[in-house]
């Protein structure tokens, strides 16, 4: 009896893994465990003998070797050696081999007579090749006939990490920072590796390790050391950093009395900085830069343009491999404004001025990262400027990581978008892709959802969001539903009935949100501050566009932000095929006619209900959904880790109560307004307005 309890702890105190060990979702979706069907894992046992490098070994080669190996092992349940000579069959060849098909991270996996080949035109390239064929594995495919081969759409794929010195991480909601800058550079977290791999797998190939509301910090001589480690832990996964730099540096640390552009001293600061970014990391990916915006300082304290600031950068960058993505996000407190139109009315007109190595990294709308936003009017409007797209991540204004909302279909929705810039087909994407304007540098953008917590984002299920930027980010035309079952597959389970219920409640997940929160077109009646939960009568607030009636207008006329020619007009910074569709509110996508439009409580709309019956309709609905969310996961029981099914089961009944929240705050406040009965099919709530207010405070939400 006592040995055998003695084996059984040391295996524990080991870690060794025993079947049936809870997942904590660590591994992500690179989870690797053994296919549990004996004909498939034969038959790919077949075709992976070994793995063998048919070209110079490099750091980046022998990490593609060492991942395919680790996956394949994991996979096929048993040694999968990495050689150099080969001469058997079943052998899968590594080869560096140009290839102008491919660009330059492209790959392609062919079948041959001796075994499957991975080849690219560099190392990285072949690395991509291997994550793509253990997805393969990993989604259960046969080792079929392989002639397949992809390449990226865009060049920069970044995640931006709003990440603190001090650990915190702003609009983060899965632990603190994974960055723990006090143990650097002598300690190297395991965790950063794991970080790049995953990263890796799906094609990022950048990040920006810190906070846009930046410290000055990450520009000392002590600070450079120790993002170099983390550059060289990101390195040999083709992974380059890049830092937010904070404008005002100069005069926080460098001691001098301006940070104007145009001034010869701050010049000559910025370049030499940058000179010893680069003797300490050679491979330095550039700057993201948030100035004058929400009370960061910019070019614009000294009298200039957003176009000097960013081209002093791009001096100072001079011969060095790196770029400026200088951020659009700017809005001025302006109480007979719109803040819809003020990034559009400061960039626009400096299209055609920025130096060749800046980009302008755009939000997907106008406003900020809001459940559903038209495209921003940017995309199309600034041909000669390549245009990042920033998505965000992080579910700041979409449930923390409380709810579950994955993010696929809005990120393709705001690709998808036409911009008519250049006719039918301008699309979001093709902007952004730099093929509508043929741009040479392309860059998109995710707000990072990543933190300490063991399984990474929180919500189990938040890992979605990241997989899915990466996935969407390298090729923009597949689809969020693919998207989602790769995941689904990879990280949850393959069992076909649990998939078909699971994949609904993924991907009609982000509409749900937006029924129960702000459904047609409504947008920014958040709580203050925390960005969390209901509060669409806040009337006071630091400046105007912080509250939450600047936005939806309510009046006993109507609801809705009239933003064609009869109010705002920022309809008119659209192309006209665009202003056409949404101008006219009967044309308008219910989706967004709120956006655009001040509707009456009465108005008939295309659905046959009033509109105020149809909000009503959107909110309960939206709120019951999250029902029907609960019982398809319930479905799923026995096919998902136990565990990781109690955790989501949990977040679904808070998202419920939460619904609940918003669609009694939001129906009972616009009531006062609209002065209409709630539609006799739903049941009127059953707490008063008054009630519903006091939760704001015992939530904390300010
Ligand atoms: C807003 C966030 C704020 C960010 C800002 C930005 O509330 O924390 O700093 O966006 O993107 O949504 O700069």
């Amino acid at each position: 009896m006592l040995p055998r309890f003695f084996l059984l702890l040391a295996f524990l105190s080991l870690g060794i893994y025993l079947p049936g060990r809870a997942d904590d979702g660590y591994r992500l979706w690179l989870k690797y465990d053994e296919l549990p069907e004996a004909s498939l894992r034969k038959a790919w046992q077949a075709q992976a003998r070994g793995i063998t490098l048919a070209s110079a070994s490099t750091p980046t080669l022998q990490t593609a070797a060492r991942e395919l190996q680790l996956g394949l092992q994991g996979l096929l349940g048993r040694p999968v050696p990495v050689g150099t000579a080969s001469g058997s069959k079943g052998l899968i060849r590594l080869r560096v081999a140009p290839d102008p098909s491919l660009g330059k991270e492209g790959y392609r996996i062919t079948s041959q007579a001796s075994g499957l080949e991975i080849t690219g035109p560099t190392d990285a390239a072949v690395l991509y090749g291997c994550f793509a064929l253990l997805r393969q594995v990993q989604t259960g495919q046969q080792p079929n006939q392989f002639n397949l081969s992809s390449q990226p759409r865009i060049q920069y794929r970044l995640l931006n990490h709003w990440d603190n010195p001090n650990g915190t991480v702003e609009r983060g909601y899965a632990g603190s920072s994974i960055w723990k800058w006090h143990e650097l550079p002598e300690r190297i977290d395991p965790r950063y590796q794991d970080y790049a791999r995953a990263n890796a797998s799906i094609g990022i190939n950048g990040v920006v390790l810190n906070n846009v509301n930046a410290s000055a910090r990450y520009l000392t001589p002590e600070y450079l050391q120790k993002v170099a480690a983390l550059a060289g832990v990101m390195r040999p996964y083709g992974i380059r950093v890049y830092l937010s730099v904070l404008w005002a540096a100069p005069k926080v640390i460098g001691g001098l009395p301006t940070s104007d552009p145009l001034d010869p001293k701050v010049k000559q600061w910025w370049a030499a900085r940058t000179d010893e970014i680069y003797r300490t990391i050679p491979d330095f990916g550039g700057f993201l830069v948030k100035a004058n915006s929400e009370g960061e300082p910019g070019p614009q304290d000294y009298g200039r343009n957003h176009a000097d600031g960013a081209n002093m950068l791009a001096a100072a960058l001079g011969n060095h491999d790196g770029i400026v993505m200088w951020r659009a996000f700017v809005y001025k407190a302006n109480s007979k404004g719109d803040r819809f139109k003020e990034a559009y009315q400061e960039f626009q007109p400096l299209d055609g001025q920025f130096a060749s190595k800046v980009l302008v990294q755009v939000k997907n709308g106008p406003i900020d990262f809001q459940a559903r936003e038209p495209f921003h009017p940017l995309f199309g409007a600034m041909p000669r400027t390549p245009l990042v797209l920033e998505v965000q991540l992080t579910q700041e204004y979409l449930g923390f990581a409380t709810h579950l909302v994955y993010l696929g279909p809005l990120v393709k929705e705001c690709l998808m978008a036409d911009t008519y810039a250049q006719g039918p087909g301008s699309t979001v994407a093709k902007v952004v892709d730099g093929t509508l304007e043929k741009h040479a540098i392309s860059g998109i953008a995710g707000v990072a959802n990543i933190g300490s917590d063991r399984n990474w984002t929180g919500h189990p299920v938040g890992q979605t969001n990241w997989y899915a930027f990466g996935r969407l980010a390298w090729d923009h035309t597949l689809s969020p539903e693919a998207v989602a079952e790769e995941w689904t597959k990879m990280t949850l389970t393959r069992e076909p009935a649990a998939l078909a219920s699971i994949l609904p409640v993924l991907n009609q997940s982000r509409d749900i949100y937006v029924r129960y929160t702000t459904p047609m077109g409504l947008h920014h009646i958040m709580g203050q501050t925390l960005h969390y939960g209901p509060e669409p009568w806040l009337s006071q607030s630091a400046r105007p566009d912080w509250t939450s009636v600047y936005y939806h207008k309510a009046d006993s006329v109507g609801l809705g932000f009239e933003r064609t020619a009869r109010g705002s007009n920022a309809l008119s910074l659209y192309s006209p095929g665009v202003r056409q569709q949404w101008s006219n509110p009967a044309t308008c996508p219910l989706d967004y006619l709120l956006w655009f439009h001040h509707v009456g409580w009465g108005q008939r709309l295309s659905t046959g209900r009033t509109l105020w019956d149809e909000l009503c309709t959107r909110y309960y609905t939206g709120a019951d959904s999250v029902l029907w969310m609960q019982r398809q996961w319930e479905q799923a029981r026995p096919a998902v880790d136990a565990e990781l099914h109690a955790d989501v089961a949990a977040r679904l009944r808070i998202q419920h109560r939460e619904a609940l929240w918003w669609r009694d705050a939001c129906v009972l406040y616009f009531q006062t307004y609209a002065r209409r009965p709630i539609p006799p099919t739903l049941m009127p709530p059953t707490r008063p307005l008054a009630e519903i207010k006091q939760l704001v405070d015992i939530y904390q939400l300010r």
